[in-house]
């Protein structure tokens, strides 16, 4: 992503959130794992108002413009007006509350009207909607001797712009993006005549804006899911792993296979991958590519070490993860299926309970371990679980992080660390950032984990120091790389 705009920009990073500024795509979900769809309502505490701009000048709602807004279209003979609806924007509200939701909408307001002079013209009326809304309706002056706006003017004005503000609001809001930022942006252009109300023909205006923002939209995903086709056929993501540990000793487990898309694109991060998959209807296609990538790139990996893949539940339907195929296409990479662990998240084995039945009978049968992943990601299916008796129980990253300061995860922890050694399961704890997360983790009994502290994911196989290699008073577990 770009790492080259202006860096005044504010971004707001989640609370211990190291991603935000780094621009990595999210560890831990990958290959398969479609978690990203499916957030956890996590309440993240709002971190300080003092970095967060507030607008620098109230919008106001273009009901209580009328005058300007008739005067504009009076004098001009026509009137023109851009469309930017940030709607999906809701979903930060959901997932993070209000507070956080304000200032992401802040952040807009101060882009769209910082964008005046730049992409639009310094006296274009900025309005909204509606008060406290997330639709803006952006007035577009001009000087009597120009001539009009043409559409094609228009419509190169809303490509600028729809590329202007996404860019930016997506890098300056990362953190709280679990899904792609998708703004519509629209644009029309109505004609003056005296003998129609003008109200009327603002309306008019208005409507026109928005639907063509509908049909913007449309062509954007149209275009996403060329892109993600074209990344299918040419094989085009990456592999890279993360290494799980044994907690006490270092000792390595295995490693996750976590995918990313082209290296530098909008689709680097798998969020975005699997977000536009699930919309063009290819989750099936780009998880059964990310499998095999996975499964391919390991070629260097030790025997004593295992291989954690990331997949769907109805890969037991695909015929080349089935029988002999399989079994040569995982010899062909010297792999065995008992140092394969299949990770499959908790929501989607609970969610298609009986196909996750009969595949943790075939793939059990075959050799194959299986982890539920991202447990406690805001679904419970804890009795369920039991039944399937998995081998591992992986903890969200969601739920690891500020653990030490949090009694409702460490209790969650608790029950679900209770309930693997009930089944014959170990917890492996995902996303482990900080140190204290880390002690608190080990204080609990946690056998395994993953994440930054230890190692980000890397196209190799990182080996972390064991603990008997390390100096005494040095702090647990930090490896830089
Ligand atoms: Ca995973």
């Amino acid at each position: 992503m770009e790492k080259a705009l202006n860096e005044s920009e504010t971004t707001i990073p989640a609370q211990g959130d190291t991603r935000a500024t780094e621009q990595v795509p999210t560890e831990d979900i990958g290959g398969g794992a479609i978690s990203a769809l499916f957030d956890g309502s996590e309440v993240i505490t709002p971190p300080s108002t003092s970095s967060v701009p507030t607008p620098s000048g109230q919008v106001p709602c273009y009901r209580d413009e009328g005058e300007t807004i008739h005067g504009m279209l009076a004098v001009n003979r026509s009137l023109a007006v851009l469309f930017v609806d940030a709607s999906t924007l809701a979903d930060i509200e959901h997932d993070y509350g209000a507070a956080i939701y304000e200032q992401v909408r802040a952040i807009l307001t101060n882009l769209i009207l910082d964008m005046r002079g730049v992409e639009t013209r310094r006296d274009d009326l900025v309005t909204v909607s509606e008060d406290h809304g997330d639709t803006f309706l952006i007035f577009l002056s001009k000087k009597r001797e120009e001539r009009p706006f043409g559409h094609g003017d228009l419509e190169t004005m809303a490509d600028r712009i729809h590329e202007y503000l996404t860019r930016r609001l997506t890098r300056m809001t990362s953190s709280y993006l679990r899904r792609r930022l998708k703004l519509g942006i629209g644009y029309s252009l109505v004609l003056y005549n005296p003998l129609i109300n003008s109200d009327r023909l603002v309306l008019q205006l208005i409507e026109e804006a928005r639907r063509m923002a509908e049909i913007q939209d449309y062509r954007l995903s149209v275009k996403s899911k060329e892109v993600l086709q074209e990344i299918i056929l040419k094989e085009d993501v990456r592999t890279v792993f993360q290494p799980i540990l044994d907690l006490r000793s270092r000792k390595t487990l295995g490693y996750e296979g976590l995918t990313r898309g082209p290296q530098g694109t909008e689709v680097e991060s798998p969020y975005m991958l699997f977000d536009i998959a699930t919309e063009a209807e290819l989750v099936f296609e780009l998880d059964r590519l990310c499998r095999r990538n996975a499964i391919i790139s390991a070629a260097e990996l030790k025997p004593h070490h295992k291989l954690f893949v990331n997949l769907l539940p109805t890969t037991i339907r695909d015929p080349e993860f089935q029988g002999e195929q399989m079994l040569s296409f995982l010899k062909e990479n010297n792999l065995a299926p008992s140092r394969i662990v299949l990770e499959i998240t908790e929501r989607l084995a609970i969610e298609n309970y009986d196909l996750f039945l009969e595949a943790m009978k075939t793939f059990t049968d075959l050799g194959f371990e299986v982890a539920i992943d991202d447990m406690g990601a805001g679904y419970s299916g804890l009795e369920k679980i039991v039944h399937l008796k998995p081998r591992y129980l992986k903890f969200d990253l969601m739920m690891v992080r500020d653990i030490d300061t949090s009694f409702v995860k460490r209790e969650m922890l608790k029950a679900i660390h209770s309930l693997a050694q009930n089944v014959g399961a170990d917890v492996i704890a995902e996303g482990i950032e900080r140190v204290e997360e880390l002690e608190t983790l080990v204080e609990l009994g946690i056998p395994y984990g993953q994440g930054f502290l230890f190692a980000r994911p890397k196209p190799r196989f990182i080996e972390v120091p064991a603990v008997e290699h390390r100096i005494v008073n040095e702090v647990p577990g930090l490896i830089v790389d």
